[in-house]
């Protein structure tokens, strides 16, 4: 069975960027709901159940296919979510360095380039979606991905993820998407970014 992870900080911690209301819906509500879905829908599947959630993502072929987009949209908002937690912390506590950033600036010129990028990105996502840096046979690159559908799934490995679903937003930030992205900025916990980057450089 799949487990819904604690938050590795409170619920307000991520003040006043993005709030505790949001954290606690976001986290109880959402993230919840996706581990009790997909837990239902593998039920009697023992041999899914029992795999990671990345081998699963990457073996959505072998899902019987009365319940392939069930398990695709749940796992795959399950994982995303859970590294979405890790992947802020509170404001103030990290900076981009070492050989996460020195990638950076040479795939983009320098951290503010990869910021404009990433954010133009998030202008492409219509509707519920996520924006990404991921590393793509070894190059870091920005793609998005509809819905909860994973970069997993098409072999690339996340860095850093943005959730852009409303309800990542909307309870303070209302309609202002472009208000609610330059806030989360102050809570990228680049440390996990680099763990992310380190890890997958190596696999
Ligand atoms: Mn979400």
């Amino acid at each position: 069975m799949f487990e819904l992870p604690d938050l590795p900080y409170a619920y307000s911690a991520l003040e006043p960027f993005i709030d505790e209301e949001t954290m606690r819906v976001h986290l109880n509500g959402h993230h919840a709901t996706y581990v009790k879905n997909l837990n239902e829908a593998l039920a009697g599947h023992e041999e899914f159940l029992k795999m990671g959630l990345e081998e699963l993502l990457k073996s959505l072929d072998k899902v019987p296919e009365e319940i392939r987009t069930k398990v695709k949209n749940n796992a795959g908002g399950h994982y995303h979510h859970s590294i979405f937690w890790t992947m802020m912390a509170s404001p103030g506590n990290s900076k981009p360095h070492g050989k996460l950033l020195e990638t950076i600036n040479q795939t983009f010129g320098n951290l503010e380039a990869f910021k404009e990028q990433f954010n133009y990105s998030v202008l492409g996502v219509f509707g519920s979606g996520w924006t990404w840096l991921v590393l793509d046979n070894g190059k870091l690159s920005i793609l998005n991905t509809p819905n909860q559908d994973s970069p997993i799934s098409q072999g690339l490995s996340p860095i850093l993820g943005l959730d852009l679903w409303e309800h990542a937003y909307y309870l303070k930030y209302k309609n202002k998407r472009a208000d609610y992205i330059e806030a989360w900025w102050n809570v990228v916990n680049w440390g996990e970014a680099e763990n992310h980057f380190l890890k997958s450089s190596i696999s």
